[in-house]
């Protein structure tokens, strides 16, 4: 897949290291102070092998309230532009507001990573006139209420037939096909049992055909809730659980692994590379 300076084979999984930039991310103080401490974060996330750089103001965690657009461009663009000038490695903007992907792929983001799958209003066009990759994403409902007991008669079709729709609608609109990404929404609008039905079933996503190609599928599930429920742990003792998740989907065929913990699922993805390529 071609990004703003470079392409990058996503038919090796590649991890995409979680930078968030809510204000609670970095207690050491001022703005400044904050600012280095995301670049440091960023950089070890590099140097440990991260491809992609996910940096995000905006909380999309089950309960979670909506910031205000000030609030998310003045959280995210001094670290898209801080991350651009410091380190070779692809920005990836977490947002879904036309304003911010404006903004920070003027600042160097290669890629926007939206959960609500460029559905808010002018999304779709300004992803379109930026012409960046975009990751599309499955959510049942809004992060205000997507836990409030999620249905579905069949969650691998639904989410399936959701996302091979959209980008179908993606492309019609004028989206090059080789510049979607496509994400099963782990934890979006669904329970347990329908993320475990997911997961095991994600070759059937990745499988998944558009005009007789696949689209690269983006998991994410580190240190989600279904990794606590699984193992009854809090969110700080959840890393060897993510990885485990990561290397499972990473296995049945996920491209990108959308993780906190880089140097660990780098090293479990080395080991399914071999056995892939053994
Ligand atoms: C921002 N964000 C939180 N969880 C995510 C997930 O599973 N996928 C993507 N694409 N973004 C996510």
């Amino acid at each position: 897949m071609k990004f703003l300076n470079c392409e990058i084979d996503l038919s090796r999984p590649k991890v995409m290291g979680v930078l968030n930039v809510t204000p609670d991310s970095f207690s050491d103080g001022g703005k400044f102070n904050s600012l280095d401490a995301a670049l440091r974060q960023a950089e070890q996330m590099v140097v440990s092998g991260a491809a992609f750089i996910d940096v995000g103001g905006e909380s999309t965690r089950p309960g979670a309230v909506q910031v205000s657009l000030d609030e998310e461009l003045s959280r995210v663009c001094p670290v898209v532009e801080r991350i651009a000038e410091n380190l070779d490695v692809i920005i990836s903007v977490d947002t879904s507001s036309p304003e911010l992907m404006k903004e920070s792929v003027a600042l160097g983001a290669g890629l926007i990573n939206d959960v609500r799958a460029l559905q808010k209003t002018g999304a779709q066009l300004m992803a379109l006139s930026l012409g960046v990759p975009v990751c599309i994403m499955h959510m049942q409902g809004s992060p205000e209420m997507m836990q409030n007991n999620p249905s579905y008669n069949s969650v691998v079709d639904n989410v399936t037939g959701f996302l091979v729709g959209r980008a179908e609608q993606l492309i019609q609109a004028g989206f090059d096909r080789d510049k979607i990404i496509i994400d099963p929404g782990f934890g979006f609008g669904k329970t347990l049992e329908h993320n475990l039905q997911l997961l095991n079933q994600i070759n059937d996503l990745v499988n998944a055909q558009l005009e007789n190609t696949r689209l690269p599928v983006l998991v994410g599930v580190s240190r989600k809730s279904m990794i606590g429920e699984i193992l009854d742990k809090p969110v700080n003792e959840r890393m060897i659980g993510s990885v485990a998740a990561a290397t499972i989907a990473a296995y049945k065929g996920a491209s990108i692994l959308r993780v906190h913990d880089v140097q660990e699922t780098v090293d479990a993805l080395s080991v399914v590379q071999a056995l892939l390529e053994g």
